[in-house]
């Protein structure tokens, strides 16, 4: 027997049965998807695509965001976090001191180091190197996320060197994946007014390219909720979904001596736009929130996760999208500076016991995944993490969602 369709807005029937049968969607989809008012049906949609991959799961990690300078020779107008050097508030940090704040946060139980900063014009790409090393000396298991895209072509260009040389090398110092920042909206248009000293969208992809074909994996995000319009931010999707057919394509014909990787989540940053030079604009609503996590689960079927980063999100949506397509919160964080809403410190700590509380009371089920979304057992009495499985593994996505 067919199964009933989730939606009430019968322009969507088509796309609903395309869901249900794993096909997918185009770009007039997308469109169709964020013009229909059926907010509970895009959801209901969204939800069986999550629950088919995920159950009931929803996934968190402990973790720490390091922001190592936020000097950056770049001004972009979404931005609040970058400073010109000798501006008041400008920092950068000594190694020693990003070192020694990894290896606080692995003795207090995290697994992962989320790194980034802004592209500082004087800093060596030997800083870079050896800020992996020495936290690869300091706290071996830690798992180092580490620099977008747009720091990666930087780091090119004061190196000299090709983003696949620049890549090996950090790898080799110990490099364990990619974050996904730095992607914006991938839309000329778009970048020529609010981001247009970045590198385009090619150089993005060709580094998320390189790395995949380097075995490491990469995040991917998406900046929704300032300038761009529904059909550029579908736009931006299915060119993630194209890289991502690509690379698990290379990743179904890999053998053992040349590893690769693919995407492992995508995560929809809704658009904070307090103490940036768009602070003008009004920054998307809780429905725009709701709609664009649901859409990014409908038109990434080939990414296993969607996550709402509850940072820019904010907690109780965050929670609420555990319904809507999303099936990660992100993590601990401990400490943020990227993003400034008002009345919010760079502090901003979620406890473990706070997130998995969230989880339950949406009916899900809290699990601790590493950066490479493998569920983590720790000791109950130690805390210690007791998976054996080595880290920087690469996950075994094509199976199981392609
Ligand atoms: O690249 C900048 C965005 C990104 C604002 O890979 C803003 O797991 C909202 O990429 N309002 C950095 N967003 C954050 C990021 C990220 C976060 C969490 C997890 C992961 C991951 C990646 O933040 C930037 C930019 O796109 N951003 N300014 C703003 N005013």
């Amino acid at each position: 027997m067919s199964q009933p369709l989730p939606v009430t807005d019968d322009s969507l029937r088509p796309i609903a049965e395309k869901v249900l049968e794993g096909l997918p969607l185009s770009q007039d989809d997308g469109v169709a998807l964020y013009a229909s008012r059926d907010l509970h049906g895009i959801g209901r949609m969204a939800n069986f695509v999550r629950e088919k991959l995920h159950g009931d799961k929803a996934f968190y990690n402990r973790n720490r965001h390091i922001n190592y300078t936020n000097v950056c020779a770049l001004s972009c107008k979404f931005c609040s976090f970058y400073r010109k050097r000798g501006e008041e508030g400008a920092y950068e940090m000594p190694i020693e001191q990003v070192i020694a704040t990894a290896k606080t946060a692995a003795d207090t139980g995290a697994t992962e180091v989320h790194i980034v900063g802004g592209l500082h014009p004087w800093l060596k790409f030997d800083y870079y190197l050896d800020m992996l090393r020495g936290i690869r000396e300091e706290c071996p298991e830690l798992h180092i996320k580490a620099f977008t895209a747009i720091e990666i072509v930087h780091f090119t260009r004061i190196a000299k060197m090709s983003v696949r040389e620049v890549l090996t090398a950090l790898k080799e110092a110990g490099l364990g994946s990619l974050p996904g920042g730095g992607a914006e909206i991938f839309d000329d248009r778009v970048h020529d007014e609010v981001f247009k000293g970045k590198v385009r969208a090619d150089r993005w992809f060709d580094v998320h390219r390189t790395a995949h074909s380097l075995g490491i994996h990469t995040n991917a995000t998406m900046l929704y909720g300032h300038v761009e319009t529904p059909p550029e931010r579908i736009g931006h999707l299915i060119k993630l979904r194209e890289l991502q057919d690509e690379s698990l394509s290379a990743m179904r014909a890999q053998d053992a001596s040349s590893p690769s990787a693919c995407f492992n989540c995508v995560i929809p940053l809704s658009f904070i736009p307090e103490q940036s030079e768009l602070g003008y604009l009004p920054g998307p609503t809780g429905l725009t929130d709701l709609k664009t996590l649901a859409i990014s689960r409908l038109m990434l079927n080939n990414i296993a996760h969607v996550k709402a980063f509850w940072i820019m999100q904010g907690l109780p949506l965050s929670q609420v999208a555990l319904d809507w397509g999303c099936d990660d919160l992100d993590g601990t964080v401990v400490w943020y500076d990227i993003t400034k809403r008002e009345g919010d410190g760079v502090h901003q700590n979620l406890h473990v016991s706070d997130i998995r509380r969230l989880i339950r009371e949406a009916g899900r089920v809290p699990i601790e995944r590493d950066t490479l979304y493998r569920e983590v057992t720790r000791d109950a009495v130690t805390d210690r993490v007791l998976s054996s499985a080595p880290l920087n593994e690469p996950m075994q996505l094509v199976s199981s969602h392609s």
